[in-house]
């Protein structure tokens, strides 16, 4: 982990009629990295990317792509995904039977483990799993579905897991997913948060341009960050 924030595009928030445009425009405008969501009906009541997407994103740009699986049963997917060309797979600790078997399943196909975590679920979950990890997701609101509300204990959340973390002497980066708007990225960067997932609330508004609002965007929360 480094303290520059991390920007990741949701690419189901893109417009997926001119996927490769919108790609392109990210990478040029120095996004970090493309989010995948990728939902099975079952685990949140949504359906939504696939393997084909992230195929397809690889080969119009370079950026990292994560995945972030909101499935049941992800440990028959993950090499898949590895193999699609995902840099870091995240699965949910509510979907894992055996977190441990799966998040080295994903180290072994070659990506890095995140795992990520729904808003009601209790964060000593994570207690035995952060020797695994590169990365915990925190869901800021309940999966599924872009354009939703923060939950608002999301701030507490991020602020005891990044101790938890540094007590344990670990680097470990934080990710928060859900309505991500600027004033919310100040404070969750302040409580401890390091990737940002940038959808509806940031840069994917309708006509906005992708190349002017994720610079203008992260000038914004460097800006709130000294004020809140
Ligand atoms: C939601 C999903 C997210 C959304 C993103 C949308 O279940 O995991 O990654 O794509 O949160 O962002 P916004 O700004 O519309 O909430
Ligand atoms: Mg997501």
């Amino acid at each position: 982990m480094n303290n520059k924030l991390k920007y990741t595009a949701s690419v189901m928030c893109a417009n997926l009629a001119r996927l490769e445009d919108d790609l392109r425009t990210l990478e040029q405008a120095g996004c970090d990295e493309l989010h995948f969501d990728i939902m099975d009906g079952i685990f949140v009541p949504n359906f939504t990317l696939g393997f084909d997407f992230i195929k397809a994103a690889r080969r119009v740009c370079g950026l990292p792509c994560h995945a972030h699986l909101m499935i049941t049963k992800p440990e028959d997917y993950i090499e898949r995904f590895a193999e699609a060309g995902c840099n870091t797979i995240s699965v949910h600790v509510e979907t894992c039977v055996h977190a441990h078997r799966t998040l080295a399943q994903i180290r072994a196909a070659g990506a890095s483990p995140g795992i990520a975590i729904n808003p009601a679920t209790p964060l000593t979950k994570l207690d035995f799993l952060f020797e695994l990890v590169d990365r915990v997701m925190v869901m800021t609101v309940d999966p599924g579905y872009a354009g939703q509300k923060i939950i608002s204990n999301s701030f507490e959340r991020v602020r005891i897991l990044r101790e938890n973390i540094t007590y344990r002497e670990k680097t470990i980066d934080i990710e928060v997913d859900g309505n991500i708007n600027a004033r919310n990225a100040a404070l969750l960067a302040n409580a401890g948060a390091n990737y940002f997932v940038l959808g509806t609330s940031s840069i994917f508004k309708p006509g906005a341009r992708l190349n002017e609002a994720l610079p203008a965007f992260r000038e914004k929360v460097d800006q709130e960050r000294t004020q809140v």
